[in-house]
């Protein structure tokens, strides 16, 4: 159990109460588009403004506003809020963790100065903000099963380090300006249609990917590393449902959420039981080897479901590989 509780974590004045016109920044990564077009379908396409420092390709230009930003440059971020009206932030630019340890500089400028940016864009303009934080926020010290809301947090990672400022940075701001900062720890999240980004649990994609394609993959973790994991979709589903909800329905700044557990070798046993026993799978651990060894194994996210009915739908390793088989199939054909 957590071993400090505390009521009225959560700030609420000076809040408006609906978001009508959003901004979302690193847009173009692993989540973004997803959530842009889940947000779109309840706000209006015109309403949700995907941005990124990269260059969109055509099709994602036709789904709705685009705005090139880099998360550095906030008289541009200021200008795009101020301009289109935007009351609401869903702040996705980062380094993940093992791109992180490979560029520490570029952790520290987009994952520490980029969050300061866009934190104080929200304080200054009332903006109700989301900021994913992660898993990769426990370290070492902090227990690995069933990790609680409230607990140590001393990550050894640069993205770990980023994310626990940018969570108390948050929730400081919220309780001394009543800004509307609100966060999830997300699990690793595992996709069929869009690639991840230079993570620890960037594996359970690739796996699939490297079965279908040609029956073999070399795992990067050991066979036996447990990790907290979640499908896209509930990632996506649950977050659009946390961003929109009525304010009275949080205690707190910040919940965990989590959805299934598994190993490198139970994902690849269950893979050569669903799409060929002749799948084989190798171990060559590498640097990731050891962050993975400082994460959570499962996370306890019983205050997001009682709050606000956090509820993934995938919950188990066989129905997560029985969807991304399909899912990746049917790209391919
Ligand atoms: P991603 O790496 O796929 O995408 C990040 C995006 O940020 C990229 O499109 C990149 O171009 C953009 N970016 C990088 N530098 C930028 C800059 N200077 N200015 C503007 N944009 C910049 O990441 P994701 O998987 O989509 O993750 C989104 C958020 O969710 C991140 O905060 C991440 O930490 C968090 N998260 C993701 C996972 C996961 O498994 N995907 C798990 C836990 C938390
Ligand atoms: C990573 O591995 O860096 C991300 C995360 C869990 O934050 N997928």
């Amino acid at each position: 159990p957590p071993f400090y509780v505390s009521k009225n974590l959560f700030s609420t004045t000076r809040q408006q109460q609906t978001v009508n016109r959003v901004l979302i920044t690193g847009g173009l990564g692993q989540l973004g588009r997803g959530i842009a077009s889940s947000l779109r379908s309840k706000l209006g396409d015109s309403n949700v403004f995907l941005s990124d420092i990269k260059d969109p390709d055509s099709e994602t230009l036709k789904q709705g506003p685009f705005v090139r930003l880099d998360i550095i440059d906030k008289e541009s971020i200021e200008k795009t809020v101020f301009e289109n009206k935007i009351d609401g932030v869903i702040h996705l630019s980062a380094i993940l963790s093992a791109l992180g340890e490979k560029h520490p500089q570029k952790a520290i400028e987009v994952n520490i100065r980029g969050a300061e940016n866009i934190l104080d864009i929200a304080k200054n303009h009332n903006l109700r903000i989301f900021i994913p934080s992660s898993m990769g926020a426990f370290g070492p010290s902090t227990v690995k099963d069933s990790t609680p809301d409230l607990t140590i947090m001393r990550p050894n990672t640069l993205y770990g380090i980023a994310k626990v400022y940018m969570e108390l940075m948050g929730e400081y701001y919220n309780q001394k300006n009543g800004l509307d900062f609100r966060s999830l720890r997300y699990p690793g999240i595992i996709s069929g249609d869009t690639p991840p980004g230079g993570g620890t649990t960037d594996y359970a994609v690739d796996i699939f990917h490297a079965a279908i394609e040609k029956n073999q993959y070399t795992c990067f973790l050991k066979k036996d590393t447990y990790l907290a994991m979640m499908y896209v979709d509930d990632c996506i589903s649950e977050t659009i449902k946390f961003f929109l909800a009525p304010r009275e329905q949080l205690s707190q700044c910040v919940y965990n959420v989590d959805a299934i557990s598994f190993s490198p070798e139970e994902l690849s046993n269950e893979i050569k039981k669903q799409w060929s026993p002749e799948f084989e799978i190798s171990y060559k651990p590498d640097y990731r080897q050891k962050i993975a060894d400082t994460w959570p194994r499962s996370m306890c996210d019983s205050k997001a479901r009682s709050d606000w009915n956090f509820y993934p739908k995938l919950t188990s390793t066989s129905s997560l590989v029985s969807k991304m088989l399909s899912v990746i199939k049917r790209r391919n054909e």
